[in-house]
């Protein structure tokens, strides 16, 4: 009580007065802050244009004067048809022999056995495909003055602008939330003076035709792989509304003379209804999304759509300092950010996250794929798929914390799909009831393993479920989880039968598996590796929480309850190190750009510097070894790893290393021109792991409170962060000046108990009734924290225990609905 008193004296605002400042404050960010990637010339290379999208259909656009170019996708644009994977070789006989013989410590028998009787037939999943390309041909424009290409973040649009043969020319583009169409706007400064050719081209098996006076219509079909026949069939129309000049169709060309502006629409349709269904009809579908967004202006559709957008867009406000930098183009910003004297490239970077997963991760559609959405390969790197070992995953980190929870929809209707289409390869493989996901999966929703011994790695729908569970901790939606919960009781039944004994421990450990795609002694086949055990202890824990929120299936619990206290714990080997496999094979040199057995410290919550120390000082040891550089995901990854182990500089060094300029797929991990992540190639999931790794070192919550500033590098000396989310249903907006937190608002979602965590230096407050030293336990449910077992300590490490930053903790009553306002 006496706490909530000295509490209330900080409370400066009423919950009324503050709409009114946040918007101040919003209005001075985009000021200061311009959301926009730009630049002074076209693109040359695809990784130079700028992305569009609506989780449907996207483009992307080379803002070239004289060629534009928009290079097109759909996103149920696959290879293949419905397929399942399971190897029929496997099964419970070959699973026993398999397991014995890495008990036996053989794996050269048991991978090549692995091989042969787990991997997949079809050998690989079915690849991603582009639909064709738009181009839009301007004589006369190859010399051009006064040109800018942009993509303005904050609208969702995409701008080039040019002056040629004293006219002005403007195009606008972008991919309609509120229609799914892609919208081209052009406009010349005088009248009638826009002349040019628009041509639609597949590198599909399909035709173009022209239809009428002013339409193109593609139509393709996908291609077969590995024996899968292809039949995802695509029909895409493009249709020209002219102000002025006349359209006329030129065989397969649409001529566009003397116009002074032109509209063009273009919407994508595939026939996939769902994985196991390609009954849609393409044409049809495509013809009424064209009709439906004719029926409004381009005024009218650039509003709804821009409304859609911000909605989304607006909720999270970063502002971590301002430069003169934002004079320069974005490709210089780039090449220049290792001088340190450009922050707002950093908060830019973090929007285009947010960006990206509003425009490529919608309701309905599919989720975020290695690539997002934006692939112009016949043969994309890994298939532009789905890489469950780590990629699709961060493709989604940012989704909870960065205030965009809806764009999660496809992966939980992902999820769902894979629950069912994962018995058979449970079935199948492993002889067991549930479900089970390996290391891939792709539009037909596979769930055998792929490519090599690594692929035989069954914990991938552990992985995908703690997102599950962390989207109920941030939301608090008890429906949800209702809805939900299948599919974690069902993964979590996989692993009830499969588990297997280990002779030598006596612990519970999946057998056969893999530390994703690392080797020990030149084995990828394994068994009780670290990274597993953590996935199956946070899965058997977040399912016997979600029991017992829904009051269902107490013998079911009873059940993992048993297993859960048998599972191996983590183990600090030689060098000091959080083991990496169940023996203490690791080595100090190891370079590997999968940090596998830091699962726990992230994305998981089971190495805190508060709870088991020795475990965070062990997973910092592990980290250091790895090194910083390393692919574009590895770093992004290690972003948020150093945020968890509370260094915001190191943090801030991996931010560095990522915005490191790549022009080719020659060079190492880094940022393209257009900000796309280079793992190389381009690999959207680092965009995203970096997008989450900034907002992990200003807001933390996995840990039994709700961190303020837990990572704060020095460079971040003031700021401003606005709208960011943390379990408990809470959003929080911080400002802080000389490194010093100065205001902080809490709204809570949900109402309950809001433990506060900081540093003692970053408030400034002198009332040490405030100080409560960290428990750990908290009276709050959603951020409760798993009881984590003791870890098992090598005789050869020697661990330091230094002593945590000190931090204090205060618990505040929150109502739902209600934003509490403290100035410091
Ligand atoms: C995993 C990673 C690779 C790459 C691929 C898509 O196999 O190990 O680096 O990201 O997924």
């Amino acid at each position: 009580m006496k706490l909530k008193n000295k509490l209330a004296c900080l409370l400066l605002l009423a919950a009324n007065t503050l709409s009114a400042q946040s918007q101040e404050t919003n209005t001075n960010l985009s000021l200061v802050n311009p959301m926009k990637l730009w630049y002074n010339q076209p693109a040359k290379i695809w990784e130079e244009a700028l992305p569009i999208g609506n989780g449907h259909v996207g483009a992307m656009i080379f803002g070239n004067p004289g060629n534009e170019h928009l290079q097109l996708n759909q996103t149920e644009f696959w290879a293949g048809s419905p397929y399942i994977n399971a190897n029929p070789t496997g099964g419970k006989e070959a699973l026993r022999k398999i397991q014995q013989l890495i008990s036996d410590d053989k794996y050269q028998e048991a991978q090549d056995m692995a091989a042969k009787n787990f991997v997949a037939l079809t050998a690989h999943g079915m690849p991603y495909q582009p639909v064709g390309d738009l181009y839009l041909k301007f004589k006369g424009h190859e010399n051009f003055t006064g040109f800018k290409r942009e993509l303005d973040i904050e609208h969702a649009i995409a701008t080039t602008t040019y002056t040629s043969n004293g006219i002005t020319y403007t195009r606008e583009q972008f991919a309609s939330l509120a229609d799914n169409a892609i919208v081209i706007r052009l406009t010349a400064d005088k009248p009638g003076k826009l002349s040019f050719t628009a041509s639609l081209k597949t590198e599909q098996k399909g035709t173009v035709v022209g239809k009428g006076t002013h339409q193109l219509v593609l139509s393709a079909t996908g291609p077969e792989v590995n024996g899968i026949p292809g039949l995802v069939k695509v029909e895409a129309i493009v249709d020209i509304k002219h102000d002025g000049g006349t359209v006329a169709l030129q065989e397969k060309t649409l001529a566009i003379k003397n116009a002074t502006a032109v509209t063009i629409y273009l919407t994508m349709a595939t026939n996939f209804k769902n994985y196991h269904d390609l009954s849609a009809d393409p044409v049809s579908i495509a013809a009424d999304l064209l009709a439906k967004a004719e029926k409004k202006n381009y005024q009218k559709e650039k509003k709804e759509h821009t409304d859609i957008f911000q909605h989304y867009f607006n909720r999270v406000n970063l502002n971590l300092g301002t430069s003169s930098s934002i004079q320069l183009p974005t490709d210089q910003r780039i090449k220049a950010f290792a001088a340190g004297t450009d922050p707002q490239l950093v908060s830019l970077y973090f929007q285009f996250g947010r960006y990206l997963l509003i425009s490529c991760s919608q309701p309905n559609g599919q989720p975020a794929n290695l690539q997002g959405m934006w692939n112009e390969h016949v043969k994309p790197p890994w298939g532009s798929k789905y890489t469950t070992n780590i990629n699709l995953e961060m493709n989604y980190w940012p989704a909870e914390v960065a205030n965009l929870s809806e764009m999660t929809a496809p992966l939980v209707k992902m999820v769902k799909e894979l629950s069912v289409s994962g018995q058979s390869s449970a079935k199948i493989m492993y002889g067991a009831r549930g479900w089970v996901l390996h290391h891939n999966t792709d539009l037909w929703r596979i769930t055998g393993a792929v490519d090599g011994p690594w692929g035989v790695w069954p914990t991938g729908g552990a992985w995908i479920c703690q997102h599950m569970w962390e989207k109920y901790l941030f939301g608090g939606d008890k429906k949800f989880l209702a809805d939900i919960y299948p599919a974690m009781k069902g993964a979590a039944e996989f692993f009830l039968d499969v588990l297997y004994k280990d002779p030598a421990t006596g612990w519970w450990i999946v057998s056969p598996s893999a530390s994703p795609e690392n080797a020990h002694q030149g084995f990828s086949t394994s068994a009780g590796t670290t990274m597993d055990n953590q996935l199956v202890f946070s899965l058997f824990n977040n399912t016997i929480r979600a029991a017992q929120i829904l009051n269902a299936d107490k013998e079911f619990v009873n059940q993992i309850k048993e297993k859960l206290t048998g599972l191996a714990p983590m183990q600090i080997g030689q060098y000091s190190q959080l083991q990496e496999w169940l023996k203490d094979w690791d080595d100090p040199k190891d370079k590997h750009r999968h940090i596998s057995h830091l699962w726990g410290l992230f994305p998981g919550n089971q190495i805190s510097p508060y709870r088991k120390p020795a475990l965070f000082e062990a997973a910092k040891n592990s980290l250091i070894y790895r090194g910083d550089v390393s692919t574009g995901w590895s770093m992004g990854w290690k972003v948020n790893c150093w945020a968890r182990l509370l260094d915001g500089n190191h943090a801030y060094k991996l931010i560095a290393d990522q915005l490191t300029a790549v022009e080719s797929n020659k060079e190492g991990g880094g940022t393209y021109p257009n900000l796309f992540d280079a793992h190389p190639p381009f690999q959207i999931d680092g965009n995203f792991g970096c997008t989450s790794g900034i907002a992990e070192m200003l807001l933390q919550s996995q840990d039994g409170a709700v961190h303020l500033l837990p990572a704060l590098p020095e460079k971040w000396t003031d700021g401003e962060v606005t709208g960011l989310k943390a379990r408990g249903g809470f959003t929080i907006d911080m400002t802080w000046k000389n490194s010093k937190l100065t205001r902080l608002v809490i709204h809570s979602g949900l109402g309950g108990n809001c433990r506060i965590r900081s540093y003692e230096q970053l408030i400034m407050t002198t009332d040490n009734t405030l100080v409560k030293e960290a428990t750990g336990d908290n009276p709050n449910t959603f951020y409760e924290v798993a009881d984590i077992k003791e870890p098992i300590i090598s005789p050869k490490a020697n661990l330091l225990y230094p002593a945590p930053k000190k931090i204090f903790e205060f618990d505040i009553a929150t109502q739902a609905g209600k934003e509490l306002v403290f100035q410091f």
